[in-house]
């Protein structure tokens, strides 16, 4: 029987990153990694996605998370034996991209597939608006930074179906804030300051394209121009050693896991990956 270290490093549908866009992801706080993904893999991936939320992206149980920038739905599919070795290859990324000094490795926070609902439909659940910009680490309740989404779109997308876009560097000006808690103004009027820093245009993703974003990086996206919607599968690595810093998770349940403050991760949870 296959050993979870076999299972790691075994043939992975993900290749390597490259030590320019781990300087990349350092200095400018996210990274473009061209055909990170097999996309037979992103295939499987949809059909899960599309199992549980419909062809229109729109017809899933409610998950608990309801705002404009996407139909969040947890996917959980470390639990799948066909698709868990893309949580090992983004692992295995991660872990470089991380580059802790230590070699401190990394576990599967979570995942979670963020269809953004086209913008001329009147939608059941909510989703079908711009990703206004924020910051994603507060809202992960983990006692230290490190942690990092890949934004896998599941189809080749452009700009005009609501793809995302990165304030260049703005990882580097410390943690700015809730998403919630800007009283329904823009981060960047919050913080003038970010208007200094380059804002990349959206990105165009061929199949297989990945983004990675320090959960520092202050980022959106557009609305979905399209009549169908914008498939993207999230999957968010933490540093293994995070520990939950005991404010109310958006993103987890910690009395389901039996966590308490600065206790760790069990990683019957939230594996690891790398
Ligand atoms: O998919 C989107 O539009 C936004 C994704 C996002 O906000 C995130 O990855 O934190």
């Amino acid at each position: 029987m296959e050993t979870l270290e076999q299972a790691r490093t075994a043939t992975l549908p993900c290749r390597e990153v490259t030590a320019e866009e781990v300087a990349h992801y350092a200095e400018h706080g996210w990274v473009m990694l061209r055909q990170f993904v097999d996309p037979a893999m992103l295939a499987r991936v949809l059909a899960a996605a599309k199992a549980i939320m419909g062809e229109d992206g729109d017809s899933n149980p409610p998950y608990g998370i309801d705002q404009p920038y996407f139909n969040a739905q947890y996917g959980g599919l470390y639990a799948d034996p066909a698709i868990r070795p893309l949580h090992f290859g983004v692992g295995r990324a991660a872990k470089a991209l991380l580059a802790r000094q230590d070699g401190t490795g990394v576990r599967l926070f979570n995942d979670f597939y963020g269809p953004k609902l086209p913008a001329a439909v009147k939608t059941r659940n909510q989703g079908n608006g711009a990703t206004s910009f924020h910051q994603d680490y507060i809202t992960f309740a983990v006692d230290r930074s490190g942690g990092m989404t890949f934004w896998m779109p599941l189809e080749a997308y452009g700009p005009e179906a609501g793809t995302m876009s990165f304030i260049d560097g703005s990882h580097r000006l410390g943690v700015l804030g809730n998403y919630t808690s800007y009283d329904g103004r823009d981060i960047r009027e919050v913080y003038p300051e970010l208007r200094a820093l380059p804002e990349t245009p959206q990105m165009t993703y061929a199949l297989g394209d990945v983004t990675a974003h320090n959960h520092l990086t202050v980022h959106g996206a557009g609305i979905n121009t399209l009549d169908r919607p914008r498939w993207a599968y999230l999957v968010l690595p933490q540093p293994a050693d995070a520990r939950w810093n005991g404010a109310p998770p958006e993103a987890f349940d910690p009395a389901a896991h039996g966590m308490t403050p600065y206790g760790k991760f069990p990683d019957a949870g939230f594996p690891i990956i790398a």
